[in-house]
């Protein structure tokens, strides 16, 4: 595998993927607009672990199935067990060393 950034690029077989971004993360945009402020400002009510309506379904998961985390009984079908995520795998020649002769 080769990992390429604006600093430069290393060959590997294995490769750590982390994703550092300066947008808010989508869950704190979903937590001001569903919460108020003070009810945003506490972990136990909208915090990703809490169930504020107690309907057994944490918040984050609430905000990935789009339920409503104020409202019970919008309980989804299935439960997330994990989350994946894929890349194509692209198969290059290894680089060309040069040789003196
Ligand atoms: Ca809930």
């Amino acid at each position: 595998m080769r990992a390429s950034n604006v600093a430069g690029s290393a060959n590997s077989n294995t490769a750590t993927v982390t994703v550092n971004s300066s947008v808010v993360p989508p869950y704190d945009f979903w937590k001001a607009a569903i919460f108020t402020t003070a009810e945003a400002a506490d972990p136990l009510i909208s915090g990703p672990t809490a169930d504020p309506d107690g309907d057994g379904v944490s918040n984050q998961n609430e905000f990935i199935y789009g339920t409503a985390p104020k409202v019970p009984g919008t309980v989804p079908n299935a439960a997330v067990s994990f989350q994946e995520i894929k890349f194509p795998l692209i198969s290059q020649p290894p680089p060309q060393q040069e040789r003196a002769i």
